[in-house]
């Protein structure tokens, strides 16, 4: 059964609710502010922060409608023997994975900084998948959660583009899940990658995946009778 149907790039995505997720990847301080990882690794974070509003909005609609929401985080235990030594030397960084910062060890589970935006804050039900790659499906049970609940659709959200969005979407595609990724939920430190991550995703028929906006998806939900409109604040 489909019966939610979002116009998209490059065709219409269809989905079922009852076997679609909405992904959230890596929506955390150490990305999306400043002092955490992303900032170590010499990038300005404002560019991330950008996706967190209408991700917030998809989120709040995602459960709403019911649809099973799972979250990400990439990090590392607090002794980091599960952070590959490659990933501690990588980059050659004055403060790296598992230093101190302001916002506690970069990177590190249980730390501050590690953890999700309060605005995008997991709710009760649903899981967050501690990550210690790139990919969500890498060294996690993220696959055995999806087969558990018969999903076979995602709804991708988070962050970054091309480093976590794009290793999650390969690896999902390649286990045969159908992904939406909404490009105004997803961001990146730069722009020209920002651009190409979604034209890779959507190129060659989809080689990845279908894009689509945040709008376009809250508003099939609505046509599909599954969302309740709500009054928009007018401006006076
Ligand atoms: N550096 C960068 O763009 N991203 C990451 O290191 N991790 C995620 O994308 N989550």
């Amino acid at each position: 059964m489909h019966s939610v149907v979002v116009p998209a790039e490059p065709y219409t995505f269809e989905f079922d609710p009852a076997t679609t997720a909405l992904l959230v990847i890596d929506m955390q301080r150490d990305f999306v502010y400043p002092g955490g990882f992303g900032e170590a690794l010499g990038n300005d974070t404002s560019l991330l922060l950008r996706a967190v509003p209408p991700t917030e909005r998809v989120l709040n609609a995602a459960r709403a409608v019911g649809l099973f929401v799972i979250h990400t985080r990439e990090g590392h235990r607090p002794d980091l023997s599960d952070c590959p030594p490659s990933k501690i030397a990588r980059g050659k960084l004055k403060s790296g994975i598992g230093d101190p910062g302001p916002m506690g060890r970069i990177l590190v589970r249980g730390e501050y900084g590690h953890d999700i935006v309060d605005e995008l804050k997991p709710g009760p039900g649903e899981p967050v998948v501690d990550k210690p790659g790139k990919g969500a499906f890498y060294a996690t049970d993220l696959d055995r959660i999806l087969q558990t609940r018969g999903i076979k659709s995602l709804i991708v959200a988070g962050v970054t583009a091309e480093v976590c969005v794009h290793t999650t979407v390969r690896e999902a595609n390649d286990r045969g899940y159908e992904c939406l990724v909404l490009s105004d939920c997803i961001a990146s430190y730069f722009p020209e990658f920002y651009e190409a991550a979604i034209n890779m995703i959507k190129a060659q028929g989809g080689i990845f995946g279908w894009v689509g906006t945040s709008e376009a998806f809250l508003e099939a939900l609505h046509a599909a009778g599954l969302l309740q409109r709500t009054a928009e604040p007018t401006l006076v």
